[in-house]
């Protein structure tokens, strides 16, 4: 399969823009920590690589994935924000908790993207287990909080551009 040679987080086939005048909400799961601080520090410094001002990234923990949803939506309604990043890890376990999360958390991620018409952003691995979750948080699959944290700035710049 493609994805077990590929590192999946090489952008350097697209052109980023500077996120140097955005503001980013990122919320991350303490689920699962050790790979959601790794997606966390991924797109952290994707964003500052980018451009993005410290003071204009303003971070959330919560408690696990499905958490996620709501603290997305508390930073939309409290913040004045151009993308949210919901960063996470579920994995697959031994009872059907796994597919009510995930989709909990896709479809409410959708929905509160689409009830403030901005940018929130889907970095939750979902994985059989905690090593492909880790090959894909720094690992040899690359970082999924990176490529959370480019998704985010090239939907800041494409609403930015759309309002003008
Ligand atoms: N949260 C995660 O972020 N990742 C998981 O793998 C995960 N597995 C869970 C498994 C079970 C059986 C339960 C009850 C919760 C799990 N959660 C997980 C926590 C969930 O996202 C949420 O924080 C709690 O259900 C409280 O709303």
């Amino acid at each position: 399969m493609a994805t077990q040679l590929k590192n999946l987080s090489d952008f350097s086939h697209t052109v980023v823009p500077s996120a140097a005048n955005f503001r980013f909400g990122i919320v991350v799961a303490e689920w699962n920590a050790a790979v959601t601080r790794a997606l966390l520090d991924g797109a952290y410094q994707s964003l500052v690589k980018h451009g993005a001002k410290e003071e204009n990234i303003i971070t959330y923990p919560v408690a696990g994935s499905f958490e996620l949803i709501s603290g997305a939506d508390l930073l939309l309604k409290n913040k004045d924000l151009d993308a949210v990043i919901c960063l996470g890890c579920v994995i697959q376990g031994e009872t059907r908790h796994f597919d009510f999360i995930c989709n909990a958390v896709a479809n409410g991620i959708s929905n509160v993207s689409i009830k403030y018409t901005k940018p929130v952003i889907f970095g939750v691995l979902t994985t059989d287990n905690q090593q492909q979750a880790l090959d894909r948080a720094g690992g040899k699959h690359g970082n999924k909080g990176d490529e959370a944290a480019i998704t985010a700035i090239k939907m800041a710049e494409m609403a930015e551009t759309l309002s003008r």
